[in-house]
């Protein structure tokens, strides 16, 4: 008996198991789900390793994404920090919500598309590509740290990071500089540090530093302030370290566990 149409199209949407899907890639381009735009699939693991040279880190941006939603049990897409599917997560993502642009922490990323037996989406589509390691960060800690790449050791010619420091609503960030070395220009128009306002370059810009002198501390305006730092093509120092404490806007108290201790410390003096 020929089967009905249903069970036809079923046998061919099986079919696919022995579909090869992911590999291992490195430098910048793009790989997408398996039949991409068409739908993808179903029952299919597909598995991608990033690979990017020493001192380099893997970054990745969606750039579409349509896959079966409710809860990420069906199918999704997972992303690890490092080599392999034990590595820690940075996301699990399903739905056609655009997932935010990831970056690892070192020269790897592991990538897995995972579906079930039933409805399949179009799927996604993503770039990735290297950036310099230790360049950039999103900090929303109460206090933390921030050093130029490599630092103590020179910074790379051609760096372009951003951070963003994003504390508790209703406080302010104090960042102070530990060591402060850029190449140096009148204007700082080779190395710089520029710190902003708010999220990005868009806000007030506090000030453009480079050369020797250790920049002063700055306080923000509002709850989230930017750093960034760019270098040309020749010439480089030992870059920046600077650390940053968030403090209540209304008493000016730092908002940190060990101010306790300072606190304490003082008074026993
Ligand atoms: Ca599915
Ligand atoms: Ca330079």
């Amino acid at each position: 008996m020929l089967p009905q149409s249903k069970e036809y199209c079923s046998f061919f949407f099986f079919f696919p198991l022995f579909l090869a899907c992911g590999g291992t890639l490195s430098g910048t381009g793009e790989f997408r789900s398996p039949y991409y735009p068409n739908p993808y699939p179903h029952n299919k693991v597909c598995e991608w390793v990033i690979n990017q040279q020493e001192g380099y880190v893997v970054t990745l941006n969606f750039l579409s994404f349509d896959v079966e939603g409710g809860s990420c049990r069906f199918d999704f897409v997972e992303v690890r920090d490092g080599p392999s599917p034990s590595s820690p997560l940075l996301g699990k993502f399903c739905g056609d919500e655009i997932p935010p642009r990831l970056q690892s922490t070192q020269k790897s990323m592991y990538i897995q598309f995972s579906t079930d037996s039933s409805v399949n989406n179009h799927g996604f589509e993503a770039a990735y590509d290297s950036a310099i390691e230790g360049c950039g960060d999103t900090l929303t800690s109460p206090s933390g740290t921030i050093t130029s790449p490599g630092h103590p050791t020179n910074y790379p010619h051609g760096a372009n990071c951003t951070w963003y420091i994003s504390v508790l609503p209703g406080n302010l960030i104090r960042l102070l500089f530990d060591s402060f070395n850029l190449e140096y220009h009148t204007n700082c128009n080779y190395d710089y540090l520029e710190v902003y306002d708010g999220t990005g370059t868009t806000g007030n810009k506090t000030g453009r530093y480079c050369g020797r002198s250790v920049p002063p501390s700055i306080t923000s305006a509002d709850n989230q302030m930017t750093l960034l730092f760019v270098t040309d093509s020749s010439l480089s120092g030992e870059g920046f370290s600077a650390s940053y404490v968030s403090i209540n806007a209304s008493t000016g108290k730092v908002c940190q566990k060990t101010s306790m201790f300072r606190t304490q410390f003082v008074k026993n003096n």
